[in-house]
């Protein structure tokens, strides 16, 4: 037990989270947007809400941006940023550029017919560089809406070399120490051929690419059997894993909050990762980030409980028995094999975690302290005064 208690200590003390910017704004489906009168609007009020759930968690020391929804002036908005990261106590973490939903996007940015529009998409990214090297961030976080409705429409190989050309454009504008991520998803918004539509694309994309090109493995985007364990092990083992995007879902990109479908596969992929580094001896160098979007539950509720949650399924994958794991694969003993991961799983680990929190003055129970701790209703009636404006995507 006594053991356990360290090495959940150990994982919490190593375990931090990015939080979404978007993740504090109004979204919705594309049937529609129930508004929230506390819902974020500015990216005062973004940095404000991510600031408060990392004050709780202490986990999330970083925000994910969205160039056109946060830093619609580029380069040119960094000081601005900085002087919220000072204020609100969350450094920028990834830049993410947008390239979807501009009416030239049509048919797509990379792959897009146009050389003008495939210029013009290659120009936003090389800029969102420059602005993650004006914010010392290190990540540039690329995820294409690029593909077709309908066969014979779209020239797959062609848009393939288009792709690499701008990738690697891209790659030469990164700084020495940034890195480019690739997400790939298999559908939505292109419902016939996605660019970027599996990990294997992405994976040869982020070579072609150049050295600082890594892949994202978003959660939600898998078809539903797909082993995700074992592509994050493959990516491991190809030193190409660069970050996550979670999430969890029950049919497709659902964006509901982690674990709350398959918290199991969750702390599966967990496992994969430190029993990697236990292997290796070193630190898988990933960025876990959170990409949700919460269209009923309250945003920074929501946004917690995935923090605790990922909090929790990291710590019981740091609980596997490496030793007895690695004897019982090499004999062939199933049955130990297995329970070494369903002993892990099983184990309670929300004692360890609270007393872990109040060690370092952080509330035992987040949610409960978020909710007795009045911030919702200060922010809900200052926001109440100003016109709620649905933002980000759909
Ligand atoms: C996509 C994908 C991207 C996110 C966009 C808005 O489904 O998950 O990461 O930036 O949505
Ligand atoms: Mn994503
Ligand atoms: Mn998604």
């Amino acid at each position: 037990m006594r053991n356990n208690d360290v090495r959940i200590v150990d994982a919490l003390q190593r375990f931090a989270v990015e939080l979404p910017s978007w993740g504090f704004a109004n979204t919705g489906t594309r049937f529609g947007k129930f508004l929230q009168p506390a819902a974020a609007v500015t990216i005062e009020e973004k940095f404000s809400d991510a600031g408060h759930v990392h004050a709780l968690t202490g986990a999330c020391p970083t925000l994910a941006l969205h160039v056109l929804w946060d830093v619609p002036d580029g380069a040119g908005g960094a000081a601005e940023i900085d002087r919220l990261s000072a204020l609100y106590g969350v450094r920028a973490g990834s830049i993410n550029p947008n390239l979807f939903q501009d009416q030239q996007y049509k048919f797509g940015s990379f792959g897009n017919p146009e050389a003008a529009v495939r210029a013009a998409a290659r120009q936003h990214v090389v800029d969102s560089i420059a602005l993650a090297r004006a914010l010392r961030c290190r990540d540039v976080s690329l995820w294409f809406a690029d593909g077709s409705n309908y066969p014979g429409t779209a020239n797959i190989r062609q848009r393939r070399a288009w792709f690499v050309e701008n990738l690697r454009a891209s790659h030469a504008a990164l700084g020495p120490d940034q890195r480019l991520l690739v997400e790939y998803k298999p559908f939505e918004p292109a419902f016939y051929h996605t660019d970027i539509a599996d990990w294997g694309m992405a994976l040869l994309l982020a070579r072609a690419a150049g050295p600082q090109a890594r892949v994202l493995v978003d959660t939600g985007h898998h078809y539903l059997s797909q082993n995700v364990e074992q592509i994050v092990a493959w990516l491991l083992a190809e030193g190409l894993l660069g970050g996550f995007h979670f999430n969890d879902r029950r049919y497709a990109d659902d964006d509901l909050t982690l674990g709350s479908i398959d918290p199991y596969q969750v702390f599966r992929i967990f496992h994969e990762i430190q029993l990697f580094e236990y292997e290796t001896g070193g630190p898988a160098d990933i960025a876990y980030m959170i990409d949700q979007s919460h269209n009923l539950k309250g945003k920074i509720e929501a946004m917690i409980q995935t923090v605790a949650m990922a909090q929790a399924l990291y710590a019981k994958a740091a609980l596997v028995d490496y030793d007895r794991l690695l004897r019982a694969q090499r004999q062939a003993d199933l049955v130990r094999a297995e329970a070494c991961l369903q002993d892990a799983f099983a184990t309670d680990v929300r004692p360890a975690i609270r007393d872990w929190r109040a060690a370092r003055g952080l509330p035992a129970d987040p949610l409960e302290a978020f909710r007795e701790g009045g911030y919702l209703q200060k922010i809900t009636a200052a926001r109440a005064t100003r016109a709620a404006s649905p933002s980000s995507y759909a």
